[in-house]
């Protein structure tokens, strides 16, 4: 976890390498919607699998994913190392499914929006944004953007979320990156973010 003490982190980032390709492989093989609070990779439940939302490994993977972030200054496109190392925070947030279910708070560790607007010219305003997802096809094409307002933007727990729980994303909760907001329909915390369009909508 990334709240406790520097051995533990250390022990971490030895783990995590050697877990991560496998975390990948099982996260595209599960099931959707995981019956009991708590199932699903990174300890929590998921919503739509990378595989149910044809989310290609290939297309998320170091050399090929790029995040591509519009605004008044022009585009910017940033690959997940370069996210990495831009300041990160964390928020303790719920996803919350209208489809019934929600899940406890989870840890989450990213960017936050307002940086990535900042980013792109909006030092002190952040606008709205139009969030867009890798996905294509499956499920309801709607999850494929969200809209979030600037006020959500603008919430300091709004992060463009790399990590949760102490590790990578699983590919099945949005990795590389996805959006997590608070109070907020789950809907709105897109998944395998690829374009972050801010200014007015
Ligand atoms: N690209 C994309 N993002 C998405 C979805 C989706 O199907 N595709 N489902 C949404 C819904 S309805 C919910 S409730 C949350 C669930 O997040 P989780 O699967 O990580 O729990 O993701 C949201 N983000
Ligand atoms: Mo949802």
């Amino acid at each position: 976890m990334w709240f406790v003490g520097g051995g533990s982190l250390l022990l971490f980032a030895t783990t995590v390498g050697q877990n991560f390709d496998v975390l990948r492989r099982t996260a595209l093989l599960a099931p959707h919607g995981g019956a009991e609070p708590g199932g699903g990779p990174n300890g929590f439940q998921i919503n739509k699998t990378a595989a149910y939302a044809g989310i290609d490994a290939a297309e998320t993977g170091r050399d090929a994913w790029r995040l591509v972030v519009v605004g008044r200054t022009g585009t910017v496109r940033l690959s997940r190392a370069q996210l990495a190392g831009l300041p990160l925070h964390s928020s303790a947030l719920p996803i919350a499914c209208v489809e019934g279910w929600s899940t406890s708070d989870q840890w989450w560790r990213g960017v936050r929006l307002r940086d990535l607007a900042a980013l792109v010219g909006y030092e002190d305003d952040p606008p709205d944004v139009l969030v867009e997802s890798l996905q294509r096809h499956g499920g309801h094409g709607a999850f494929r953007h969200a809209a979030l307002r600037a006020n959500q933007v603008a919430d300091p727990r709004s992060l463009l979320a790399l990590y949760v729980n102490g590790e990578e994303l699983s590919l099945d909760h949005g990795y590389p990156a996805r959006v997590i907001v608070p109070a907020a329909p789950g809907v709105l915390n897109t998944k395998w973010v690829a374009r972050m369009t801010f200014g007015d909508l």
